[in-house]
């Protein structure tokens, strides 16, 4: 036993697990103490273990814990968790809604692998979890780090709350050293209903849902609280790995099983779309006996060589796909259409109506997209709803599919009032009376008002500081809207001079309703906080149309820089240097890159965003971890017919290593590959003396023959 072991002779690992040996007891011990009223161990035996874990870690002060019992004076700190950078990012998968997606997403893989449709492709389908999901780290098989997925890069500390989970083990047998296991945390159906009367009975705030209660109770800053709720956890994915589990996604499952986790009874491998269809009508069946709430079927390829070779868009695999099930329905009526105006003018038709249940939640709003889409036509002028118009009055079916806003899907003509008139959208903004136009090509009509329209300017701020652009704690939708009603904030630069306008003098923050010394100290401080900050997030929190939160990552990993992003955009003009550099990215189309190169061409709205960049200092992106990689920095071209990979596959794994994919030769090029029937390219470049390799010569290069 570890106990018995003296400090001085101690070894690394033992020391590892007694840190953890330790801290689950005193964790335990204080959960006793303070929640339970139910002390375990004696207050000596208590203060002796406190002191053994200080002994140790002033031994090997590089071990000491996360969640290190020295730092938790009875209960943890209580202003929010610390943060942790995940090591491989926690992704989100893209969706499929029907069996054509299916067949789409096998098709792509194929597509994207050079497979013929009669080579045999294995898939696993397991059901999609409803809960949230958390990355937990082991080091030589012992739990060092719980962390939530976050924005995916950097996610919450919740290692003590982990801890408290029956379903996560402390220790592994027989694991690699690193070894970062994924998975859901979710709650049983059993378990809610009890807590739910447990918390209405001691007069508490009841869960509408059973992911809410999950979320609520791991994300509780005093681990003793989640300790005391029924959690639950499923493995089904990894990050760092020193060591691969397996060959295949089923067989590293089986692994994780075989560790101790609990992986999901109903995961199976299947030979093709057919066979997965098949299974997701199987646990559709399941799905309300099973106890638990799951949204749909996750898909992914089983051979793990293919899933490498396959590898990420900027924020969801290729290899995988969630399947999800039908959004749930309901019958209300539209009582009125409500116009509003968004970060780009754009007007959107909202439907006001009586409210109704719809798979557990009261909707009383849904989105009716366009004008087009209330008159029953889609962007292409074609029919949907059978060609049948919405109008006040009408009985419409709502749907709603996981956390999408809700939307009006169908019409019942037969309830129509009589009165009902066809809906005409109003051609002036209803905000700042600006003549709102729709010009070709555009299914939206747009207020014309740009920074002179209070709701276009009010709407841009609440995107500013959103979730996944700058993210200012205190700063939320409603604090924005009011500071812009008084004109404190106008634009985002404001942001950054709010404390030296308002932080002293007659008129401060802390006085304001709302507010005192201790908040308006914390906004200060929050804003101060994010004037470091990422490109990928600034680009992205600047709100040009048709930029959403892949593409500011993309650009933000192409360009590397602030100045080289912003030099390039204030250069870009259709056919020049500059844009073609801009669309050669993959996931750049003319229409974003028409958007960017327009924004950054209009003296206002350079003259806003130069105010705001005075204040901040932008972190380079970071670029793919390209140490070692032979052709980082290096811009190549594939030309003639690649046998052992198809195109884009090509350019993704260069892309991957820091390579830039150029489709000419020029005197830029560094290196030319050239499979059979290579023609003015490989002339070129010989012309140009530029080195020149065949497809194996690459695949050696990069180290993968
Ligand atoms: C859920 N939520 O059940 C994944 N998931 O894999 C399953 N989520 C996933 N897999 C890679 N079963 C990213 C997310």
């Amino acid at each position: 036993m570890t106990d018995t072991i003296k400090i001085d002779a101690m070894t690394r690992d033992q020391a590892v697990a007694e840190l953890a040996r330790l801290a689950d007891i005193l964790a335990r011990a204080n959960a006793a103490y303070h929640t339970e009223d139910a002390p375990d161990i004696s207050d000596a035996e208590y203060d002796r273990l406190k002191r053994r874990n200080a002994e140790i870690e002033a031994h090997f002060p590089d071990l000491k814990r996360g969640d290190s019992p020295s730092e938790q004076v009875g209960a943890p700190v209580a202003d929010g968790f610390s943060k942790v950078t995940h090591a491989v990012a926690m992704l989100s998968l893209s969706n499929a809604f029907d069996d054509a997606d299916v067949s789409e997403f096998d098709g792509r893989i194929r597509k994207y692998l050079g497979l013929g449709s009669d080579v045999a492709l294995s898939y696993t389908a397991e059901p999609k979890i409803d809960g949230l999901s958390l990355s937990l780290r082991y080091e030589d098989g012992v739990l060092m780090q719980a962390a939530t997925r976050g924005d995916g890069a950097v996610g919450e500390n919740v290692t003590a709350n982990a801890r408290t989970i029956d379903d996560i083990p402390g220790t592994l047998e027989g694991a690699p050293a690193i070894l970062e296991v994924r998975g859901e945390v979710y709650m049983s159906h059993p378990d809610f209903e009890a807590l739910n009367d447990r918390q209405a009975a001691a007069g508490q705030k009841t869960f509408a849902n059973p992911r809410n209660a999950a979320a609520g109770s791991l994300r509780q800053l005093d681990a003793n609280i989640t300790r005391a709720r029924p959690l639950r956890f499923f493995a089904y994915a990894w990050g760092a790995l020193s060591d691969p589990l397996a060959n295949t996604q089923m067989g590293a499952i089986e692994r994780l099983n075989t560790l101790g986790f609990q992986t999901n009874p109903l995961t199976r491998l299947c030979n093709g779309p057919e066979e997965m269809i098949r299974h997701y009508r199987l646990i559709e069946q399941e799905r309300a006996t099973l106890g638990y709430d799951i949204d749909g079927v996750v898909y992914k390829v089983n051979d793990l060589g293919l899933q490498s070779r396959l590898g990420f868009r900027s924020t969801t695999p290729r290899w995988a796909v969630a399947h999800k099930f039908p959004a749930e329905l309901a019958w209300t009526r539209l009582e009125a259409i409500d116009i509003q105006v968004g970060r780009t003018g754009a007007l959107s038709p909202v439907a006001r109506l009586t409210p109704v249940t719809v798979g557990g939640v009261v909707v009383s709003n849904a989105t009716l997209h366009n004008e087009d889409y209330i008159a029953g036509r889609d962007n292409k002028g074609e029919q949907i709803r059978d060609g049948k118009d919405i109008r006040v009055g009408d009985w419409v079916q709502v749907y709603r599919a996981g956390d999408v806003i809700p939307k009006v899907a169908d019409v019942d003509l037969s309830k129509r009032p009589k009165d009902a008139e066809p809906y005409v959208m109003p051609n002036r903004c209803p905000e700042c009376n600006s003549e709102a136009v729709r010009e070709p090509g555009d299914a939206v009509r747009r207020c014309t008002g740009g920074l002179i329209c209070p709701a276009q300017a009010v709407e841009k701020l609440k995107h500013f500081v959103s979730r996944t652009a700058f993210d200012i704690d205190g700063l939320g939708a409603k604090q924005v809207e009011q500071f812009h009603g008084d004109k404190w904030i106008t634009e985002p630069a404001d942001i950054f001079t709010l404390r030296d306008r308002y932080g002293a003098g007659l008129q401060q923050l802390k006085n304001r309703e709302g507010w005192g010394e201790k908040s308006a100290a914390n906004l200060f401080d929050a804003i101060d906080e994010r004037r470091n900050i990422g490109l990928g997030r600034m680009i992205f929190a600047l709100g040009i149309r048709h930029v959403g939160e892949a593409a500011a990552n993309l650009l933000a990993t192409h360009y590397g820089t602030w100045d080289a992003f912003s030099t390039a955009m204030r250069g870009a003009e259709e056919g020049n240097e500059a844009w073609e550099d801009l669309l050669s990215i993959d996931g750049v189309g003319a229409v974003m890159a028409g958007s960017l190169a327009t924004t950054f061409n209009q003296e206002a709205e350079i003259a806003s965003i130069d105010r705001l960049v005075a204040h901040l200092n932008i972190e380079e992106a970071a670029r793919p971890n390209t140490s070692g990689s032979p052709v980082a920095g290096k811009t190549v071209v594939f030309t003639g017919t690649l046998e052992k990979m198809t195109r884009a596959e090509a350019k993704a794994r260069a892309e991957a290593l820091g390579a830039k994919v150029s489709g000419s030769v020029s005197a830029k090029t560094d290196l030319l590959v050239a499979g059979p029937g290579a023609g003015s390219k490989a002339k070129k470049a010989a012309d140009l003396g530029i080195e020149t390799i065949d497809e194996d010569g690459w695949l050696d290069l990069i180290g993968s023959i």
